[in-house]
């Protein structure tokens, strides 16, 4: 039986590609998860296969990705552990690179070392491209990154090139543009609007008072999709006949304030914009009691922001055969009606 470890399988990517691989293979799955003092393993805690088990793996530490994948000899490695928030990526910039770059290095001397076959992916991101040089983005556009986040994924991916290279591994890194859903960190912007909204929900429905949500630019533009249809471009991408680095994107762009609107839409709040677009007077009130459901917080603002992502995935649907299945407004509904649920416990 073939055997794959998976890293970062309590975060949103690595728990649905177990939840994936489960569904579809009957591989045996070794999912990573550091040690942490307060297990936070609500993603995975439903998963009950005996293909499944979960070891020790922190990416900061070699000596264990060493023993972990010489004695496992994995088919496959797929590394989705990272410090994936860049908002705080300025305050973290070490934690960025010896977790999301140095990380891919000790597994790949680990792959060269120990098991030569294993075919290897390394999540990669739209944040590489950074400071566009043109819209949308494909597999040519420059790697021009923003922040430490995006700088330290760039850097990863002049290793797992460097790697397949020299010692014809098979590791790729695809480039995967925004993707969400009911287990996205509810730091994200997404979900930090639809968990804000659940709340703002049943305060209403209960007649008690809220606090508004706190952005920061509502302007910036993003190619969100869902993450449940990345992990099967993901799976594909890794199967492919050749080792070949793809970018996964819906191919649509919003505005954060597109997605604000969207979703007070979808839990059946009417909301209206007041105050000079783009300004820190910006507030979104409700329409008739005109109470205030979003606001403006500097804070929230980066020192150097990415402006505009799109992506073309044109060459992932055409050689891979994969295309996404839920649509912006559905995957919208989907994360406000989870949330709502969430939140009547
Ligand atoms: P999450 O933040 O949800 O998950 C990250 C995972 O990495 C968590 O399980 C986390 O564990 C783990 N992790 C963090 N530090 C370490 C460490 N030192 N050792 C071991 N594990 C660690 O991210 P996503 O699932 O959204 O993303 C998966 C990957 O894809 C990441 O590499 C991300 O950078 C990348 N990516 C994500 C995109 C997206 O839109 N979601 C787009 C492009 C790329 P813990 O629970 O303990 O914190
Ligand atoms: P991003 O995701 O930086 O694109 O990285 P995030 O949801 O954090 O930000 C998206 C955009 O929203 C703007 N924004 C805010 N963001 C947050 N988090 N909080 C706010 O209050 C807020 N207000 C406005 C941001 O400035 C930004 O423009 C995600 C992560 O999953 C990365 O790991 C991944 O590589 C990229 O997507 C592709």
């Amino acid at each position: 039986m073939k055997k794959v470890i998976i890293t970062g399988v309590t975060g949103q990517d690595g728990s649905h590609m177990v939840d994936y691989l489960l569904a579809n293979t009957d591989y045996y799955i070794f999912g990573g998860a550091r040690r942490l003092s307060v297990s936070n393993h609500s993603n995975i805690s439903h998963i009950k296969s005996d293909r499944f088990k979960l070891i020790d793996l922190d990416s900061t530490d070699p000596e264990n990705i060493n023993s972990a994948i010489s004695s496992i000899k994995p088919d496959y490695f797929i590394n989705f552990a990272a410090n994936s928030f860049v908002g705080t990526s300025w305050e973290l910039p070490v934690n960025h690179i010896q977790t999301n770059t140095m990380s891919v290095l000790y597994q790949l001397e680990a792959i060269r070392k120990f098991a030569p076959n294993c075919r290897y992916y390394n999540a990669g991101s739209s944040e590489e491209f950074g400071d566009v040089v043109s819209v949308p983005q494909d597999e040519n556009h420059p790697l021009r990154p923003r922040s430490p986040y995006g700088a330290s994924k760039a850097s990863a991916r002049h290793i797992v090139k460097v790697w397949r290279d020299s010692y014809k591994i098979f590791a790729i890194q695809g480039w995967l543009f925004n993707h969400e859903g009911t287990r996205r960190g509810r730091e994200f912007v997404t979900r930090k609007i639809t968990s804000g909204i659940a709340s703002i929900h049943w305060a209403l429905k209960n007649g008690e008072s809220f606090k508004p949500i706190e952005l920061g630019n509502l302007d910036s533009k993003r190619d969100w999709s869902d993450a449940e249809d990345f992990v099967d471009g993901v799976w594909k991408m890794v199967n492919n006949q050749e080792p070949k680095d793809y970018v996964l994107s819906s191919n649509e762009t919003h505005t954060v304030r597109e997605f604000v609107e969207l979703a007070f839409a979808a839990a059946g709040i009417e909301g209206q914009w007041l105050g000079s677009k783009g300004t820190t007077e910006e507030v979104f009130l409700e329409k008739e009691s005109k109470k205030m459901l979003v606001k403006i917080n500097p804070v929230f603002f980066r020192p150097a922001e990415v402006d505009i992502l799109l992506g073309d995935s044109t060459l992932a649907r055409r050689e891979l055969g994969w295309k996404p299945k839920t649509s912006f407004p559905d995957l919208v509904k989907k994360m406000v009606n989870n949330d709502i649920a969430l939140h009547n416990k």
